[in-house]
């Protein structure tokens, strides 16, 4: 009898044991630990070893980044406290580390899986009292491939420093898509060497004021940023917007502009003069010249907005009486497909703002970004034509958004804005079509707009701590999801972006951390 209430008893103290798993502090939390008795210390003098010569770099910037805490030293030996082994062949982003009294051992079948595990290292780090590091056995997957961010430079423009901070905190957490959306009303933000006056005319004014002078990225910056990122596993993917919010293009070269409508001047290109393809061509082949990416974002968003010029442009009449082309939405499906065609030759695949799903692009070389959150139905429109779907809904996933009721200088859609809760419980079941299709949902975004955000201080109060609610939405599987343990974590992740000097809102004491005032133009 005795013996039987043990036998009984044992998977309760394994299950016990194994509801511990939320003790670890990670953010996101990875989807399967088993926490054992015990503690490993990592002396100040420590040794990294990899058996691949391609984890050398990984293993550097690991170094770099826990310098002040630890003094880690590359070793050949076995002996090594942290051991990177690439082996086997598993899912690319998987990972599994394990810590002992010897050491840690980390291991993958990529090195973006080592690279993973070696920021769940850091964290654990980051996080711990006097390296004292939990024993642990973690093997981690994440339940979306598509865990993005995207930052509007065209209405604030941000620099270098401040990207790199991002894709650092971007890389901490996980996150694996940086969408730099580069060109739209305010600003043109890339040199363009073919037409150099895309960035120094422009590149002139922003969202509060149209006479700013110049700001952009040159090539030698793009290329700067881009290698930041794959160093950190992060694909960047340019926008240059199109045939919309072009007006900074325009101003440059007014020869392509295809006129606007009297609240929105100068918005588009214009898709009835042959010129204009190829020049946005070339500009594109500049593009994939600087980025790796497979993609490239074309917007496609809100042409409406701003083509009521089309109706008189000589062009564009000539245009649609040779094609055939009825009204000025068959002629926005005319531009798309041309540039689309544009793209695949140039090897690249679209993606496009949700205003292309019904354009009947080729679905093997087009994603959809889906962000207008009061219109479910296109979201299902788009899963039924078989498009593969990002999700960035503007609620709870425009940043842009207000976090508290009480905000007041981001943006509230009739009453409705983004709290981090919202953002951490994305994606509701409830989400249509979304049971049915999981394949094509490729995974989740938010985007940084930036009419609302003029400089570094709200552009961290806006983007922290949703960065954090945002990654474990994208990485962690529901059952492994718990609000509250959630929480818990957010603290020291809180107290380590203060120690990075990072003015985040803090949910936990609202008042201490006031919304910082913000100027806009609407
Ligand atoms: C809609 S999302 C836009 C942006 C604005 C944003 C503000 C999208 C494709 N277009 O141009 O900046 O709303 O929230």
């Amino acid at each position: 009898m005795k013996y039987l209430i043990l036998i009984l008893l044992i998977p309760i103290f394994v299950c016990c044991q194994k509801s511990e798993n939320s003790q670890l502090v990670v953010i996101p939390q990875p989807n399967n630990v088993e926490i054992k008795a015990g503690v490993l210390k990592l002396d100040k003098n420590c040794t990294i070893s990899f058996n691949s010569a391609e984890l050398k770099p990984l293993a550097e910037l690991f170094a770099e980044q826990i310098k002040d805490d630890i003094e880690l030293k590359i070793t050949d030996a076995e002996q090594a406290k942290i051991q990177l082994q690439l082996t086997g062949t598993r899912d690319a982003e998987s990972y599994s580390l394990a810590t002992s009294r010897k050491g840690v051992t980390i291991s993958a079948s990529t090195e973006k899986g080592i690279f993973y595990g070696l920021q769940t290292l850091k964290q654990l780090l980051l996080f711990s009292q006097s390296n004292e590091l939990p024993l642990v056995s973690v093997q981690d997957v994440p339940r979306f491939g598509w865990r993005g961010l995207m930052l509007d430079e065209s209405r604030c423009f941000f620099g270098v420093e401040k990207v790199k901070q991002l894709l650092d905190l971007m890389a901490l957490h996980k996150l694996n898509v940086f969408h730099w959306h580069l060109t739209d009303v305010p600003g043109w933000r890339i040199e363009i060497k073919q037409y150099p006056k895309l960035a120094t005319v422009g590149g002139i004014g922003n969202d509060l004021d149209p006479d700013a002078p110049a700001q952009f990225y040159t090539q030698e910056e793009i290329k700067e940023i881009v290698k930041y990122a794959s160093e950190r596993f992060i694909e960047v993917i340019p926008e240059i917007d199109m045939p919309g919010h072009a007006r900074a293009a325009n101003r440059a070269y007014p020869e392509f502009s295809g006129g606007g409508s009297q609240s929105h001047p100068e918005f588009t290109f214009n898709p009835g003069y042959e010129g204009t393809y190829t020049y946005l061509t070339n500009i594109l082949r500049e593009i994939t010249e600087l980025f790796p990416s497979k993609y490239i974002h074309l917007g496609g968003d809100e042409v409406h907005f701003g083509n009521e010029n089309w109706n008189k442009d000589v062009h564009v009449k000539q245009l649609m009486s040779n094609q055939n082309l009825t009204n000025l939405r068959e002629v926005e499906a005319y531009f798309i497909h041309r540039m689309a065609d544009s793209i695949k030759t140039l090897n690249r695949t679209v993606i496009g703002w949700d205003e292309i799903v019904d354009f009947g692009l080729d679905q093997e070389n087009s994603v959809v970004m889906w962000w207008r959150h009061d219109k479910p139905n296109i979201l299902q429109n788009a899963l039924n034509k078989n498009y593969k779907v990002v999700l960035c809904p503007r609620i709870p996933l425009y940043f842009d958004f207000d976090q508290a009721e009480s905000h007041k200088y981001g943006r509230k859609w009739g009453g409705a804005f983004s709290p981090m809760e919202m953002v951490y419980q994305f994606p509701p079941d409830s989400l249509p079509g979304f049971n049915e299709n999981t394949k094509l949902i490729k995974g989740i975004q938010a985007n940084i707009w930036t009419e609302r955000i003029q400089d570094n201080t709200r552009l961290d109060f806006m983007t922290y701590p949703r960065l954090s609610a945002l990654a474990e939405a994208g990485w962690t599987n529901n059952q492994s999801k718990k609000p509250d343990d959630f929480k818990r974590r957010l603290k020291p992740m809180l107290e380590y972006l203060n120690s990075i000097n990072i003015g985040y809102y803090n949910p936990f004491m609202p008042k201490e951390t006031p919304e910082p005032t913000g100027k806009f133009r609407e």
